[in-house]
């Protein structure tokens, strides 16, 4: 792919965290550096594993393969490769995939001499996973609490998971976590609406900026959060959706083993009633 004219500007050394000049270079576009090669080791092993996974397995299906974690007599110890060795293995290699690839991210960033707002926000999403494989199941004393790796059965993993609690929606961290989901939509749906509702008129007539999106909410809610606070409502809301996801399966186990719906008993518990 050619190189855009601005971007041999930026293409400067220095900058990287690890590995000093060695992997200081771009192939195409992209920027290789010591953490784009352990990327690629790591996603690269963590593939042929899943390949070998499914080779093994009962089908080619894509929608039916399935790499499951180690039976829970297996606790916190390593598994047989073929008795959830392979999700062991898997799951260290997209734990290091994911890290490095925020990694990175970093030090793309340092190259620009930007913010680090973007690999701040991707740990969000790596915490969530890691909570889901690592944290959890340790929690818990064995990696046979991990979700399976296939397209149906992580959705058979979640439903079951769910039914344990009885009724997952009674759980107060998945509420926050939901409702943070539904504020990013809405508050990314009324930015994208906004701005091309300004910025991209119909052929002939003028474009329009800041003021009118601004007085656009002004008129109808009586405030606007501004154009750089849309973006940092925006980041607020979607890492706080993933922290709270991430909360509300790790206290779900190590935190509280009974029904959701009796965790709210505390209600009905206070002295006020008595
Ligand atoms: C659009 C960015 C692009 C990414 C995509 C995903 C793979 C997997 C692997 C064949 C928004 C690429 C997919 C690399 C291929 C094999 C072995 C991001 C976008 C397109 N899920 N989940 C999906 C993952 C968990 C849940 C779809 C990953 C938790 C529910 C896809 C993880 C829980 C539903 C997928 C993960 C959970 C899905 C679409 C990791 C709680 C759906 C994802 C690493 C979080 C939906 C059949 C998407 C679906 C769906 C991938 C974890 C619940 C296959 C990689 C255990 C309820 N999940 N998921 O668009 O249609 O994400 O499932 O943690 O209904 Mg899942
Ligand atoms: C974990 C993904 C991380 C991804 C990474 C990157 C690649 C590369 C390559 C594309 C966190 C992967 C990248 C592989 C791809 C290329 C080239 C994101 C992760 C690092 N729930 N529920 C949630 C709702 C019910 C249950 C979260 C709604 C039922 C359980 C969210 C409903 C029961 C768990 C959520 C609903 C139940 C959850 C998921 C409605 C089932 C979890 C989002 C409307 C009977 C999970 C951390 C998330 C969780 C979770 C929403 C219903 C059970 C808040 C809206 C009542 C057991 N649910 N849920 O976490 O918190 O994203 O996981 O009914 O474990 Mg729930
Ligand atoms: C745009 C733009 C642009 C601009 C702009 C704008 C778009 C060009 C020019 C315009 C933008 C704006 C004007 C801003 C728009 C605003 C938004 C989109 C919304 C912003 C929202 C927030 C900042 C906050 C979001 C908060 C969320 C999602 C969390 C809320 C959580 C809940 C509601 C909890 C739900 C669960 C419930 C109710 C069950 C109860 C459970 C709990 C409370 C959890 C814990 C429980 C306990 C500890 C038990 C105790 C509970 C008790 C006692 C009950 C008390 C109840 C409580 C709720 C506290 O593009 O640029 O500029 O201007």
């Amino acid at each position: 792919m050619a190189m855009l004219d601005f971007e041999r500007k930026y293409r400067i050394r220095g900058g990287t965290l690890i590995g000093g000049d060695h992997f200081d270079f771009w192939v195409g576009p992209l920027y290789v550096g010591f953490f784009g090669i352990t990327t690629l080791v790591f996603s690269l092993l963590g593939t042929a594993l899943i390949v070998y996974g499914a080779a093994i397995g009962p089908t080619w299906n894509l929608w039916q393969i399935s790499i499951a974690p180690p039976d829970l007599s297996y606790g916190l110890g390593f598994a047989p490769l073929k008795h959830g060795g392979l999700w062991q293995w898997i799951t260290i290699c997209a734990v290091g995939a994911f890290v490095s690839w925020a990694l990175r991210e970093v030090e793309i960033c340092r190259k620009l001499g930007i913010g680090y707002h973007v690999p701040f926000a991707f740990s969000f999403a790596i915490f969530a996973y890691v909570t889901l494989v690592v944290i959890r199941p340790f929690l818990l004393g064995a990696w046979g609490h991990g979700f399976p790796y296939g397209i149906f059965s992580h959705l058979d993993w979640v439903s079951n998971v769910g039914y344990q609690y009885l009724h997952f929606h009674y759980n107060p961290a998945h509420m926050i976590a939901i409702s943070f989901f539904f504020t990013t939509t809405l508050a990314l749906a009324l930015h994208g609406a906004v701005i091309l509702s300004a910025a991209n008129p119909p052929a002939g007539e003028v474009v329009k900026g800041a003021e009118h999106e601004n007085t656009f909410f002004r008129d109808i809610v009586g405030y606007s959060v501004g154009a750089l606070g849309i973006h940092r409502l925006g980041l607020f809301l979607a890492i706080s959706a993933a922290f709270w996801s991430a909360i509300c399966i790790l206290i779900s186990g190590p935190f509280w083993t009974r029904g959701w719906p009796e965790w709210w008993s505390w209600w009905l518990d206070l002295p006020i009633w008595r």
